[in-house]
């Protein structure tokens, strides 16, 4: 049987012919296409998202859209296309964008007498209209936030999930009365994030305030949530700015405070995407295909039935009434009764997909009252009685999601390496690790260290570690005013 179904997988090609660790930009190109997550479409940069990776944003949506609505956030909707003299409006911010915005120039064969960019991010369109709503204190704060898709021109090398001229994401834009206010919503808004990794997608983050040269240009300050993935290399996966007053000079967002003195507004914008699914496959995915944490896996569960021929009614009855049984409990259960292909093949097939647990059931299983398990992320197999699946499925998918983020979290805090030499920042870096290390901040230092090293800053963390009065910048020699983390970016 082992020997059929590896012959039946060659023909059609459905394994990773390349593994994680020996090629991992081909591993992750492989896994996505194979595993019916996503397909090209004719447009280059521009990806097709399957049902099974759109359940994953779904997911997100539903987990993430139920916290900012408790905290009083509400959802609206921009259109997608921004005139020109709107877009340009705030020069500065634009500037470094400029090169990525795409144009609608005609409708049908008139050509139109100002042209409109498709949106790349909506600040512009949305405080256009931000300054004609607020008026007085009394219309503040205003928390708006819309789950909307973006377009932004890439020149670079496109990658599906990571980076995409077409993409989904939610983008939350807050206004407030005091900067006291703002602040302390950019911080809350990075918890939101932490905590939406963490429960939905089982993936551990490195969280903090972006450099100077980093930062969104339009911001004061800009907080980022940053993925660790196994290629050594940093993902950032959402951002929260602090755009203080900024905007409000550039678009007139003024309003009358309790003392009737009229002052410009203190804003934020915060925003994660469909980058965060690619964050996930490439950490937790393997040689065999993907790995799903159970909560944003379409299938949790598939019962393959062993048909053999003498006893194949009744083990199909019996696998069906079991999928009726699962799906009572809320489980997200298929059943594989495909007659044309071998068990092994399937079992090949669903662990490509990722599905978290696999049930086998064949007539000698059926006379012992038992079904066989094998959670994915193991891939240990073991006979589970019938009558203790209610209880030992939800605590297998429960144990599986935890089991993924701790070996995440473990792994990224054993990947930090406090440096006090560029000798010793490279060897981390080499060695696949994260950079610590007393910075001073400027922009030359990075600007310099990157070109020549190719590593750059990623952020520095909210808590700090001590930083005695008299440490000195690793880069420059300086003073060093904190802690930095460094390392290789997508
Ligand atoms: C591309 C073209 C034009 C990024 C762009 O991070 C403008 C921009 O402003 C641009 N690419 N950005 C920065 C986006 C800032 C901010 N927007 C809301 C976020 C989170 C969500």
């Amino acid at each position: 049987m082992a020997q059929d179904s590896k012959k039946q997988d060659k023909k059609a090609n459905l394994g990773l012919t390349v593994t994680k660790e020996e090629n991992f930009s081909e591993w992750f190109t492989q896994l996505i296409q194979k595993s019916e997550l996503m397909d090209y479409s004719p447009v280059s940069g521009c990806y097709i998202l399957r049902p099974r990776s759109y359940f994953i944003w779904e997911t997100i949506k539903e987990y993430f859209d139920k916290k900012i609505k408790a905290d009083g956030v509400e959802n609206c909707y921009f259109p997608m296309f921004i005139p020109e003299s709107l877009l340009t409006k705030e020069e500065e911010h634009v500037e470094g964008f400029a090169p990525e915005v795409a144009w609608v120039e005609t409708g049908g064969s008139t050509k139109l007498k100002e042209r409109l960019a498709i949106r790349p991010t909506s600040e512009t369109i949305m405080y256009d209209a931000y300054s004609k709503w607020i008026r007085s204190h009394n219309d503040l704060p205003l928390r708006l936030n819309q789950w909307c898709n973006i377009v932004r021109w890439e020149f670079k090398h496109c990658t599906p999930f990571i980076r995409l001229r077409e993409f989904l994401w939610q983008e939350g834009h807050t206004v407030f009365a005091t900067r006291e206010e703002a602040v302390d919503e950019a911080r809350k808004i990075v918890d939101f994030y932490i905590d939406t990794f963490k429960e939905v997608l089982a993936v551990p983050l490195l969280t903090g305030q972006k450099s100077d040269k980093e930062k969104f240009a339009g911001a004061d300050f800009t907080y980022s949530i940053e993925g660790f993935m196994p290629d050594g290399k940093a993902l950032q996966a959402g951002t929260s700015h602090y755009l203080g007053q900024n905007f409000a000079k550039a678009f007139d967002i003024k309003f009358k405070d309790k003392n009737e003195q009229v002052t410009y507004v203190h804003q934020n914008s915060w925003g994660i995407s469909i980058r965060s699914i690619g964050a996930m496959i490439m950490l937790h995915s393997d040689d065999k295909g993907l790995v799903l944490p159970p909560r944003v896996a379409k299938n949790q569960i598939v019962i393959v039935p062993l048909l053999f021929k003498h006893a194949k009614e009744e083990v199909l009855a019996a696998a069906t009434k079991l999928q009726a049984e699962l799906k009572e409990m809320s489980l997200r259960v298929h059943l594989d009764a495909r007659e044309q292909y071998s068990p092994g093949y399937k079992y090949n097939e669903w662990e490509l997909k990722g599905t978290p647990i696999r049930l086998e059931l064949g007539p000698r299983d059926l006379e012992n009252k038992h079904v066989m398990l094998s959670r994915r992320d193991d891939g240990e197999k073991r006979a589970v009685s019938m009558a203790d699946l209610n209880t030992i499925l939800p605590l297998e998918l429960e144990q599986m999601h935890e089991r993924l983020y701790n070996k995440a979290k473990d792994h990224l805090d054993n990947s930090i390496v406090k440096c006090t030499s560029r000798e010793e920042i490279v060897k981390a870096v080499a060695e696949k690790k994260i950079a610590l290390i007393p910075w001073c901040g400027s922009n030359d230092s990075e600007i310099q260290f990157k070109d020549e090293t190719g590593i750059q800053s990623l952020n520095a963390p909210f808590n700090q570690p001590d930083l005695e009065a008299e440490t000195k910048c690793v880069l420059t020699g300086e003073k060093a005013v904190r802690w930095h983390r460094f390392g290789k970016s997508y």
